[in-house]
């Protein structure tokens, strides 16, 4: 299928502890990401980068959320509502959005954009499961938020910038937890977000753990939103994030995973919005998790050897 996509950079690093991160969007595409996905057949359009006010320029403190645990909370708002409204408006054009981070905060915005005149699923690849709020949250850094402010728990519910207009918990499924703070245990234990940690990918393999995935992401949904922290990875394989944690997938199962999506697409058109976020290439070897992000994208476009 030829799709036209765009790509949307959102250079943010509010969210993370780690500087560096906002430069993600230049390393992603520096590493090759538009070869890439002609090598999918797809010609990009490239949208630049929101502007996003430099961190030393602002007080990470001064918030006006009903909690002051939230780190940069009124820059993130700033950010992701500029982000949602350009979502909004590719989706109604019928084009793709690729949003390259930044930090995974970012996602509030692609969500709250990609879900405003759509029921979305969403997979969540990710070592963490990123739902903290300001009251639970034991860093205050919002990239650990995204999930429950889409999700308007706690002191996201009355923000409706923060919170994704249709996106419910049953359609939410993470493919590849493996640090889960205590009180995110208990909040999904007690929700309907399905959870496939790293024991059920060990257990049962990455396709039909993504298989379940794509069912629970798309039973009764306009589509897909596919959320793609790179410290999903293990670090042997993307060691340029700010929150690693051993024993990640490989990089032969990212790359089966998301063709596993590719695939599920081809079939049901369910592909609708992505983004890649929390590479960082201070911390990175030689670009390297960024020249991973670019084919991994690439596979879940369906990129093919033959
Ligand atoms: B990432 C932690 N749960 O809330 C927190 O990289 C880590 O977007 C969050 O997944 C990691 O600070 C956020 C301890
Ligand atoms: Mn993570
Ligand atoms: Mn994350
Ligand atoms: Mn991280």
């Amino acid at each position: 299928m030829t799709r036209t996509v765009r790509i949307i950079g959102a250079p943010v690093d509010y969210g993370a502890n780690r500087r560096g991160v906002d430069m993600g969007p230049s390393a992603i595409r520096y590493a090759g990401l538009s070869d890439q996905l002609a090598a999918a057949d797809i010609e990009p359009a490239d949208d630049g980068d929101l502007f996003v006010p430099r961190a030393e320029e602002r007080d990470p403190d001064e918030g006006s959320l009903d909690h002051d645990n939230a780190k940069f909370v009124d820059e993130v708002r700033g950010a992701c509502v500029r982000l949602a409204d350009r979502v909004e408006e590719t989706l109604a054009e019928d084009v793709f959005p690729l949003v390259l981070g930044g930090d995974h905060s970012i996602s509030i915005g692609t969500m709250h954009g990609a879900s405003r005149d759509a029921d979305i699923g969403v997979i969540w690849f990710d070592a963490h499961a990123d739902l903290n709020t300001p009251s639970t949250s034991p860093s205050g850094n919002v990239h650990g938020m995204p999930l429950a402010a889409a999700l308007g728990y706690d002191e996201f519910a009355d923000e409706d910038w923060a919170t994704a207009p249709n996106v419910r918990e049953s359609s939410v499924a993470y493919v590849g937890l493996r640090s889960v703070d205590e009180r995110e245990r208990e909040v999904i234990g007690d929700s309907d977000i399905t959870a496939f940690t790293m024991a059920d990918i060990d257990e049962r393999g990455i396709t039909a753990v993504v298989e379940d995935a794509l069912a629970v992401a798309t039973d009764d949904t306009d589509g897909l939103h596919v959320s793609l922290d790179l410290d999903w990875l293990d670090p042997s394989a993307a060691p340029g994030v700010g929150t690693p944690v051993r024993g990640g997938v490989t990089y032969r199962e990212a790359h089966s995973a998301l063709e596993t999506v590719a695939d599920h697409d081809a079939r049901h058109g369910s592909f609708r919005s992505m983004d890649v976020v929390e590479v960082n290439p201070i911390l990175d070897e030689s670009n390297e998790t960024a020249s991973v992000a670019t084919e991994i994208v690439a596979s879940a476009f369906g990129k093919r050897t033959l």
